[in-house]
């Protein structure tokens, strides 16, 4: 800006001293023992793996620091239009090696840990991973972030920094999971920058009184008043110096204590403000896909959304345009309904603080969010109760009225007389209590709409919000397929297969990494023997990878002579991780009655599942403790052991997904359809040259038109028929033993206690046997069908080889 004011001394002898850590190795070892001694003020003699890990994040922090002032500075005096991220999750992971890989510096870093005496790999493995969400939606926005660095985009990430991340899962020996807390900043966290002086105040509860003199203003006053206190994580971009940012908040109580209750002898008194302000980023909600209405999180919401307002009003203000510019500086896009709050807390401050009028303020407000919607599951689509909001945001309510009725008349003026078009459009849905519904107050707020594939985006515009495209236009609903960044997903996760498609594509691996394109290159080399034989060496390999990481942390024997097949996610019905395991014990029964001589020429196949279950979803956990007892019971057979193993891999994790998905050889995402928004892993086993058993869901669609639907496995009804198909199942049922009777027969296994105690797995099995929402009893065939083809596939190796090659390119 030409603003800058550098301190009295010689600026030649500033601008010397800027730099990161100095390259050559001897510089990074020196770096290293500096941050032993000084940062940690540890010794050499007793350095152990984890302060060694330490050591080495603090060097590469130095880099990604020098880096990260360079960019900030850079913005700041370009100001450019600028994009926000506002996410309640951001499922990061581990940072280190991701570091290293963008700054190309693993290597060096590599020499210098080992003439210190350490091992990268083992250093690596020390690292927590910075969970701070659920699934998907949380490592899409982390998946962002990489590509919005490495794009060089000036793209900032909000959050919260929670305490606690997604829990710890334990496994019991009955088969039950546990939940464990994630204390994952007990080590001191090298990744992120407190800036304890970017502070701002939230207020919460209190008194909105309307000024009465027409204007639409209000006074909001009395209440809770919190600290938000900024908390910096760096985002390097690959092979660039763009280093972005992530910031986090963290709640904290404006004064430490009340010096008042405390005088008078009331300690608890003194203090409980201060507990209650510190509990608003304690811990990391569990739910994926559904919403509770708790106060709490509420709090967390509005807390997030109004620091990260201000944070950007003030950085806009810097730049000293008027207020009606803002939309030219700021995009700021909607990770889900969780930060709507934000479209009335601009409002709020347009009006009350900034005193524009209604529609100057409006007009700025939609021009500025960009809302992403990734289900249309009516349990996850979020409703606030408004007697809850009118209790905790009281100004915020009656924003949230007012912009319901200005809307409702344009609706009104639109279609008029349709009352049942209002009652369906509005904000307010009527009940006891009436419910706020965000989908509407973020879709009528927003400029663009977006779903996250095209089968989500087509269903989005037809089904949840058929009214609104109706009534605003079908232009400002669109589609942005998700996407993966191919950095971590295959450069760092599969470094031999990333090698052999540098040095077989004979560009720089910089080059395709940042245009995955390329990779079509690959496709002639299908045709090659020997390419081939190192393709298929390169999975092999990663297969005994996971092999050794099952058996050092299960101490369980996995073998790799078999065909790998994968389901990871998260636990929920739509998922349908219980028509997998049910077509597993079909394939169990199917061995026992072969003879000896059948079962040796049968495909042999090591199943895994992971994933988590939130807490009091009921039947998910049941479907984990039916896995863990189905996997007991197979892998101790002596008749079948050879030929079919399974596995229930406990606390899945980005860390764990980085080790499964390059080891895969086909992986299931087999979701009822219309269900599953996109999915994401899909892309990532794909990249990793693992094939896909689905449905015709999600990005599975879109991903078989690229790399052909001779190499993906599809089965099932489609989602046009869904709806019809549960229809029958309440008013014309059919007994499953007409039906499926293969199912039929798997379901009075369970439940006759083939896997021990049937009785325990009763209410799942019940609702598949009534009800069956999610269509297993109409898709178990066609799906046990396609279980067939897959092992035939797979018999012919050659032949499969060039298929996983072909998936990659
Ligand atoms: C979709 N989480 C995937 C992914 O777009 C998709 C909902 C409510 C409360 C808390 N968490 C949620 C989700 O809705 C979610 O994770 N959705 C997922 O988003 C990225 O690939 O299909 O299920």
């Amino acid at each position: 800006t030409g603003k800058e004011v550098w301190p009295k001394g010689d600026e030649k002898v500033w601008k010397a001293g800027t730099r990161g850590v100095d390259q050559d190795v001897s510089d990074i070892t020196k770096s290293f023992v500096n941050h032993v001694q000084t940062s940690l003020a540890r010794q050499a003699y007793n350095l152990d793996d984890l302060g060694a890990y330490q050591a080495a994040a603090l060097s590469v922090r130095d880099n990604l620091l020098v880096n990260w002032n360079e960019t900030q500075l850079n913005y700041t005096r370009k100001a450019p239009k600028r994009a926000y991220y506002l996410s309640l999750e951001f499922l990061m992971g581990r940072t280190l090696d991701n570091a290293l890989l963008n700054l190309g510096l693993k290597d060096k870093y590599r020499k210098g840990v080992e003439q210190l005496g350490f091992n990268m790999e083992d250093l690596l493995e020390k690292e927590r991973d910075a969970a701070l969400g659920n699934g998907g939606l949380g490592r899409l926005a982390a998946c962002y972030l990489d590509s919005g660095a490495s794009q060089e985009l000036p793209l900032w990430g909000y959050g919260l920094r929670y305490q606690y991340g997604i829990f710890q899962q334990l496994i019991s020996p009955e088969g039950n999971q546990l939940e464990a807390p994630d204390p994952w900043l007990e080590n001191q966290n090298p990744w992120e920058l407190p800036r304890l002086d970017v502070t701002y105040e939230v207020r919460f509860y209190g008194q909105a009184e309307r000024s009465g003199s027409g204007n639409g203003r209000a006074a909001w006053t009395g209440g809770q008043e919190v600290l938000a206190v900024a908390y910096d994580v760096m985002i390097p971009g690959y092979k660039t110096k763009t280093t972005n940012n992530l910031r986090l908040w963290e709640s904290k109580p404006k004064r430490g204590f009340d010096l008042n209750s405390f005088n008078a002898g009331n300690y608890e008194g003194a203090v409980e403000s201060s507990n209650s302000a510190a509990a608003i980023t304690s811990v990391l909600y569990p739910n994926d896909h559904t919403t509770f209405g708790k106060e709490l999180r509420l709090k967390q919401q509005y807390f997030w959304t109004a620091a990260s307002l201000q944070d950007i009003l003030r950085r806009f203000k810097n730049v000293g345009k008027p207020i009606t510019e803002f939309p030219d500086y700021a995009a700021i896009q909607l990770n889900d309904t969780h930060p709507t709050l934000a479209i009335p807390e601009l409002m709020r401050i347009l009006i009350d603080e900034e005193e524009l009028s209604w529609d100057e303020a409006w007009k700025i407000v939609t021009n500025t969010f960009f809302y992403t919607n990734h289900t249309v599951l009516p349990e996850a689509l979020e409703k606030w109760p408004v007697p809850l909001v009118e209790h905790v945001l009281p100004r915020h309510m009656q924003i949230i009225y007012d912009i319901n009725l200005y809307f409702l008349q344009a609706v009104e003026k639109k279609f008029p007389g349709d009352r049942e078009r209002l009652t369906r459009m509005s904000l307010i849905e009527e009940g006891y209590p009436k419910q706020v519904r965000m989908a509407h107050l973020a879709c009528i707020g927003s400029r663009k709409v977006n779903g996250v594939a095209e089968l989500h985006s087509e269903l989005v515009q037809t089904t949840i919000l058929k009214d609104f495209v109706e009534f605003e236009g079908v232009s400002k609903f669109g589609n942005v397929t998700n996407g993966v960044t191919p950095r971590r997903w295959l450069d760092q996760c599969n470094f031999e297969l990333s090698d052999l498609i540098t040095k077989t594509l004979k560009l720089e691996k910089n080059v395709w990494l940042k245009d995955l394109t390329k990779l079509e290159g690959l496709l002639p080399f299908a045709e090659n023997k020997a390419f081939r034989a190192e393709w298929a060496a390169i999975k092999q390999r990663n297969k005994e990878r996971l092999a050794r990481h099952v058996q050092t942390t299960l101490g369980l024997e996995v073998r790799t002579d078999a065909m790998f097949d994968v389901q990871i996610k998260r636990l929920h019905e739509y998922k349908r991780q219980t028509l997998n395991i049910l077509g597993v014990i079909h394939r169990y029964i199917t061995l026992k009655g072969m003879t000896p001589a059948e079962r040796k020429k049968s495909n042999r196949k090591v199943v895994f599942f992971a994933g988590k279950a939130a807490p009091a979803y009921y039947i998910a956990k049941l479907t984990i403790r039916l896995i863990v007892n189905v996997a007991r019971v197979i892998n101790a057979d002596p008749d079948t052991k050879d030929f079919l193993q399974l596995y229930f891999l406990p606390d899945y994790s980005v860390s764990l997904a980085e080790v499964l998905i390059p080891a895969s050889d086909i992986s299931q995402h087999i979701s009822t359809a219309g269900t599953e928004a996109s999915g994401t892993s899909n892309m990532k086993f794909c990249l990793n040259g693992g094939l896909l058993l689905g449905t015709v869901d999600g990005a599975n669609i879109e991903i078989a038109e690229e790399v052909g639907e001779s190499n993906v496995f599809f089965f099932g009804h489609l989602t046009p028929a869904v709806e019809d198909l549960r229809y029958q199942h309440t008013y014309h049922p059919i007994p499953i033993e007409e039906k499926c009777p293969a199912l039929a027969n798997v379901l009075n296994q369970v439940s006759a206690g083939l896997f021990g105690d049937g009785a325990p797995y009763e209410p799942l099995l019940n609702t598949i046997r009534q009800g069956d929402y999610y269509l297993i009893t109409d898709d178990f065939d066609s799906y046990i069908a396609a279980l067939a083809m897959v092992d035939e596939a797979y018999l012919d190796r050659e032949e499969w080889i060039k298929k996983s090659i072909r998936t990659t390119a």
